[in-house]
């Protein structure tokens, strides 16, 4: 998604710098601003965003362990996540649905993607075609109860869809009942009255609203428009797939007291999701488990703070290095803890050779002695200890060179930071380095 890459950008461009300060945080808040803002969230919600941005990543207490940095990411995250609407939860009992929205925002696609869901958690289902605007509607919903496996009702020829629904509701055994109705071009009154007419005959439990991602900002107002008529207990947003506005159109139904129930991500029947924030959100970010991740850059930091004596990093030894190599083994998957550190949208086959550079590096530290550990020069002026360390771990000696040149690299950046600003900020200057000087050269 479009929204996704620009926001990837420009947190990136906060989380390639070794250390933040103000002036970075208000430069990231001004590039918040343009993304969301071409995407079609509205002005007054950016504005608000930005100034409890500000508020909450330079004025108020951060966490102790966290730095500014990774502090000012959780202060986006929780922001974005609350701007975008709850996570629902939907039902999972016998119960009615009624569907309803105006023309081609995906109603009856919808219909049976909800079948299909409630199927999956093995309940039985049952389809009604109460659009009495044209015979092809129907039709297109028999097919799609057919195709996703659940009962299907209708009167055929019928022009009354309160008198399909009392009819079929007479005959229908199934847990989940889900009426599909009709559309019109705009909101008027012969659809408040239609629905209406048809919210009597089924008594729904759940009325969802169905709302095209590409209409942004406009959907807030749908979603009044609608919930007055006929009170909803969900707004379903299709089409997030194909829309640069869809972040729009969710942060101005969440704005407009409506819940978001569940998301259409495609034209098949699971292309279906019911709505998460923090998935929405984190996906967005390119980290799908962001608070996961932040949480074990926390509790990392913080053991390092424990267990690391200053002293110990005047000089960064072998030994020293294969610390922090676990360290962001911890982390999770390497693609993740890239894009938590702002190498923005790293090729998956350039994640995937680091991952494996990372386990030779392991394999070959651990196949050398202590002595070498703690000075790598010696490993360096002695070809004999470099054929035994590639034969150890199952590598070419060009590789343990390689990785010599590397280590060297990295103990010079180190020296830069002589001037101890602190262990885990030179480490967090060397992890923000890492992906650039892990490509395969
Ligand atoms: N890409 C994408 N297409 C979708 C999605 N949901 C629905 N569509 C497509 O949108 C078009 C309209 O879908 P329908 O389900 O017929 O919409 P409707 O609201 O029932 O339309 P009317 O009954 O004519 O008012 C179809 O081509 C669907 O395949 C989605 O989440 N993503
Ligand atoms: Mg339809």
């Amino acid at each position: 998604m479009d929204l996704g890459k620009k926001l990837r950008e420009a947190l990136a461009k906060l989380t390639n710098r070794p250390y933040v300060d103000e002036n970075d945080v208000k430069a990231l808040i001004k590039d918040l601003q343009r993304v969301l803002i071409s995407s079609d969230v509205s002005v007054k919600l950016v504005f608000e965003l930005s100034k409890r941005i500000e508020q909450k990543a330079l004025r108020a207490e951060k966490l102790q362990a966290l730095t500014l940095k990774e502090h000012v990411m959780t202060v986006v995250y929780d922001e974005l996540v609350s701007l975008m609407g709850k996570t629902y939860q939907p039902r999972l009992d016998k119960h009615k649905i009624l569907v309803c929205g105006l023309f081609g925002a995906g109603k009856t696609t919808t219909c049976a993607k909800i079948a299909h869901y409630y199927k999956t958690k093995g309940l039985s289902v049952a389809l009604v075609a109460a659009d009495i605007d044209r015979p092809a509607a129907q039709e297109q919903l028999e097919q799609l109860a057919k195709s996703v496996g659940s009962a299907f009702y209708t009167v055929k020829g019928e022009k009354n869809a309160a008198a399909i629904v009392l009819d079929s509701l007479k005959k229908i055994k199934e847990e989940v009942i889900i009426v599909d109705s009709a559309g019109r071009s705009a909101f008027d009154e012969s659809l408040v009255g239609e629905l209406r007419s048809i919210a009597s005959a089924l008594k729904p439990d759940e009325n969802y609203l169905v709302i095209s991602g590409d209409m942004g900002q406009v959907a807030g107002k749908q979603a009044m428009e609608f919930n007055s008529a006929v009170p909803l207990s969900g707004v379903i947003v299709t089409k997030m797939d194909g829309s640069g506005k869809g972040g729009g159109a969710l942060s101005a139904v969440a704005a407009s007291g409506s819940k978001i129930a569940f998301v259409g991500i495609g034209e098949k029947v699971n292309d279906f999701e019911v709505y998460s924030s923090e998935k929405f959100v984190g996906r967005l970010l390119g980290v799908p488990d962001f608070e996961g991740l932040m949480e074990k850059i926390k509790e990392i930091s913080q053991q390092q703070e424990q267990d690391t004596q200053p002293a110990e990093m005047d000089k960064l030894t072998i030994e020293n290095f294969y610390q922090q190599l676990k360290s962001v083994k911890k982390l999770g998957p390497l693609g993740n803890v890239f894009s938590m550190l702002g190498a923005v949208d790293v090729p998956k086959d350039m994640v995937q050779q680091s991952e494996q550079k990372l386990g030779k590096y392991e394999a070959m530290i651990n196949s050398m002695t202590k002595a070498e550990k703690k000075d790598a020069y010696i490993i360096k002026a002695s070809p004999t200890r470099i054929a035994r360390i590639a034969k150890g771990s199952g590598v070419s000696e060009k590789e343990v060179k390689e990785f010599l040149s590397q280590f060297e690299k990295m103990e010079k950046m180190m020296g830069k930071f002589k001037n101890d600003r602190g262990f885990r900020k030179k480490m967090e200057k060397m992890m923000s380095g890492m992906p650039k000087d892990m490509k395969i050269g």
